[in-house]
């Protein structure tokens, strides 16, 4: 990964090469953490970071589920996050706020232990690889389901879940696939290692509800606004594993994945195996939102200074 100068950890700047922890920390064993994912685009007006609000709220809900006090605001977080990058003197990054517990006492109990706080910047391209966004990608359906609803929440984004999406993801890859879709424990869809999904069927788009295991995603909400803008149906509704192998068009969203065509499940093509008309032009609003070329309709976009 393309290294950053400094990392916020706890109030401080630290170096990015001492930014450590003590390996008897809570989060290491038990996986106590709750992240975020942001990113910050470049624009006329200078580094703006897409949804900054939300994905700060969303990180005090994963924390709320958990039981885990936040030691800061949620000011005090987004103002880190743009000192960060302007030290870091960044103008187009990935931005990773990080609760953790601490290094106090081992075992299950987390009360004894700190809640920390990290936030890293770092240049990140493009998750699926440069050719997706355009061309799509190959997936499969997982042989591995999501988590049940009542397991681990999957409404909270921990660092635990993502134990779960490496199986997904390292399948995916030993089988030639880029990512790899999970089903519910009921068999219905509901998204990838580290993506929603969305599904167009006659003219309509279509996505899996929170109950399908989802992580509430803040791409997928922008996309559900997108798409009710271009007069689009959207239901958020249960999808059979078999509607991938016959919709018009596929595709996933994500902070890292952004908007990416999938050109195939499991070998079958979807639709005519490229990227669609829909989701050409919901990835170009997308695109044209995020670099501050359209309208901020929505206060979406946060200047970092
Ligand atoms: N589902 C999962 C499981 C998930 O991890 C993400 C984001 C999403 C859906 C989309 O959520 P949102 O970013 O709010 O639209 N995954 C983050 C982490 C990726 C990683 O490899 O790390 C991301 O995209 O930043």
């Amino acid at each position: 990964m393309e290294k950053s100068a400094k990392i916020w950890m706890n109030g401080k700047l630290v170096d990015w090469d001492d930014a450590k922890i003590h390996v008897l920390s809570h989060v290491i064993h038990y996986g106590s953490s709750l992240f975020e994912g942001l990113r910050c685009y470049p624009t006329a007006k200078g580094p703006a970071i897409f949804r900054l609000k939300d994905h700060t709220k969303r990180l005090y809900n994963s924390c709320k589920i958990y039981r885990m006090e936040i030691p800061y605001s949620p000011q005090e977080i987004d103002q880190a996050i743009r000192q960060l990058i302007t030290v870091n003197g960044l103008k187009d990054c990935y931005i990773r706020p990080l609760v953790y517990r601490g290094y106090q006492a081992l075992g299950v109990d987390p009360s004894k232990c700190p809640v920390d706080v990290a936030i890293a910047v770092w240049r990140w391209g493009k998750y699926l690889g440069q050719e997706a966004i355009e061309k799509g990608v190959p997936v499969c359906v997982s042989s591995w389901s999501r988590m049940a609803q009542n397991t681990f929440p999957p409404m909270a984004k921990a660092g635990a879940n993502y134990m779960n999406s490496q199986l997904i993801k390292m399948e995916a890859l030993m089988d030639g696939y880029v990512e790899g879709i999970a089903l519910d424990v009921s068999g219905y869809v509901s998204e990838g290692s580290a993506e929603n999904l969305f599904i167009v069927l006659d003219g309509a788009l279509l996505t899996p509800p929170l109950g399908a295991s989802i992580l509430p995603g803040i791409t997928r909400d922008s996309i559900i606004t997108l798409a009710g803008e271009m007069g689009l149906e959207v239901r958020e509704q249960l999808i059979p594993r078999e509607l991938l192998y016959i919709a018009d068009e596929l595709f996933f969203t994500g902070t890292a994945a952004e908007v990416t065509p999938i050109r195939s499940v499991d070998k079958i093509p979807v639709g005519s195996a490229g990227r669609g008309p829909i989701t050409k032009e919901l990835q170009e609003r997308y695109f044209a939102i995020v670099s501050g070329k359209a309208e901020d309709k929505y206060g979406w976009l946060t200047h970092v200074s």
